[in-house]
């Protein structure tokens, strides 16, 4: 059988890039099959390179909140392209993102731009060091935070020792800063500062997780880390790479009202390009060169393409009624979904905060890492490619969020249903 224009451009890929893929995820190991290479988006649809159609619920993992090449956003880059792409020097759209940015984050007095979440993350961890003088960081078992090597931890042997590298090349001394507690168990975190009273500079996590899927904060699990944090002297970090701009306009933290003393942004404030961002307490952030000790830089940190792109974004979605509508549309999928989900034989359930959304084949309550880790990822990677032969894209990885953007359709929505309750005949 003739070989596809994806079958042959990733074997082509292969050859030159580890895992012919840019980031492992991509790569549909976990899904299996060929990853289909994509040649343009348009509002909430992707082509590939064969000329496959899909309504797309990835949206690049996150910063499409407006869809693909929404034309504000086009228009903005384009322009700013003919006036040159990088200067290593202030530019005025730089002022202007982070303006937005602190405005709309009222924890947020100023930030710093950065090219990607991994730095901001790797950078937050840092600053919280600096600003406390302890070595030791909070993390939680199945949030994800980048690549940088003090966040590639898992839980150690007991609970309350240090974290293990969960990728080759962090030394174990690096991981053991590294504490790792139980997401939505805010004892687990207590038991670490009774454990480790003046050595925990902060507690970094996803305010709502969405890399083990998505799994809302239980109640009151935010205040209680704000509580504990404060009690022991401890930096709050909010990783709102994926919620900043998605959940809320104002992030997760307008959304249940907590404050946390740094955030850290990428995805949607880039608007596609390549953008990060941490930011938070004045006080913090004048630790912060050149203003103090800490030290961080980047060659393309505020690049003007990537701040404009940004800037256009963000603009966008201070639009009246589009948080509205962005709810009325995840709403309205994942509602139809989890009908579909309760007629079907296999076991299925969907947890949604906002537009982000994830199905589990799982029968749910998905609260906690562990009960996520009971889902069924054999089925979830059959329903995956059955859903992607109805031209339905959706996270190649049972572990990850899907999103609606402002240029999903009822249409597409209601189309997405129908095809949702196909492949779940087929894989059931
Ligand atoms: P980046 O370095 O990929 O821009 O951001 C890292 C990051 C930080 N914090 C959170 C909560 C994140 O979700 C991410 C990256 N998200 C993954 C998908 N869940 C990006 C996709 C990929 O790795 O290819």
């Amino acid at each position: 059988m003739q070989q596809s224009r994806s079958q042959q451009l990733f074997e082509q890929a292969q050859r030159v890039i580890p895992g012919g893929v840019n980031s492992p995820v991509r790569s549909f190991r976990a899904v299996e099959g060929t990853p289909p290479f994509l040649a343009r988006g348009q509002g909430s649809r992707v082509w590939d390179v064969d000329g496959n159609e899909y309504i797309d619920y990835l949206g690049s993992w996150g910063p499409l909140a407006l869809g693909h090449a929404h034309p504000v956003v086009v228009e903005a880059v384009q322009r700013a392209a003919a006036d040159g792409t990088s200067f290593g020097a202030p530019v005025e759209q730089e002022v202007e993102l982070a303006e937005i940015i602190c405005a709309a984050l009222p924890s947020v007095d100023s930030l710093r731009l950065v090219n990607s979440g991994t730095e901001a993350c790797m950078t937050a961890l840092r600053l919280a060091r600096a600003y406390t003088g302890r070595p030791k960081i909070v993390k939680f078992a199945g949030n994800y935070h980048g690549h940088a090597d003090g966040l590639l931890v898992a839980a150690g042997s007991g609970a309350l020792t240090h974290g293990v590298p969960t990728s080759a090349g962090v030394p174990e001394s690096y991981a053991a800063e590294t504490l790792v507690a139980a997401y939505n168990d805010a004892e687990s975190v207590a038991e670490l500062f009774a454990a480790w009273p003046n050595d925990i500079a902060a507690v970094i996590v996803e305010p709502v997780a969405g890399n083990m899927g998505v799994v809302p904060p239980a109640s009151g699990f935010l205040n209680s880390l704000r509580s504990i944090t404060e009690a022991n002297g401890a930096l709050l970090i909010f990783d709102e790479v994926i919620t900043g701009f998605r959940v809320a306009y104002g992030g997760a933290q307008s959304l249940f009202g907590v404050a946390p003393d740094i955030t850290t942004m990428g995805k949607i404030i880039g608007g596609g390009l390549p953008v990060g961002a941490y930011g938070g307490r004045r006080d913090v952030m004048e630790m912060v060169a050149p203003l103090g000790p800490m030290y961080q830089a980047g060659t393309l940190s505020g690049n003007p393409l990537a701040v404009t792109a940004g800037v256009a974004t963000l603009k966008e979605l201070q639009r009246p009624e589009t948080y509205e509508r962005l709810e009325a549309s995840a709403s309205r999928l994942t509602d139809g979904i989890a009908a579909v989900f309760s007629q079907a034989e296999i076991p299925a359930s969907i947890n949604r905060v906002g537009s982000m959304f994830t199905g589990f084949f799982n029968p749910g309550p998905v609260a906690t890492l562990s009960e996520v880790e009971k889902s069924d990822t054999t089925t979830y990677g059959r329903y995956f490619h059955a859903l992607l032969e109805r031209g339905v894209y959706i996270a190649p990885s049972q572990f990850e969020a899907g999103f609606a953007s402002v240029a999903h359709t009822d249409a597409d929505i209601d189309r997405t249903i129908v095809a949702v309750g196909d492949a779940l005949s087929q894989v059931s």
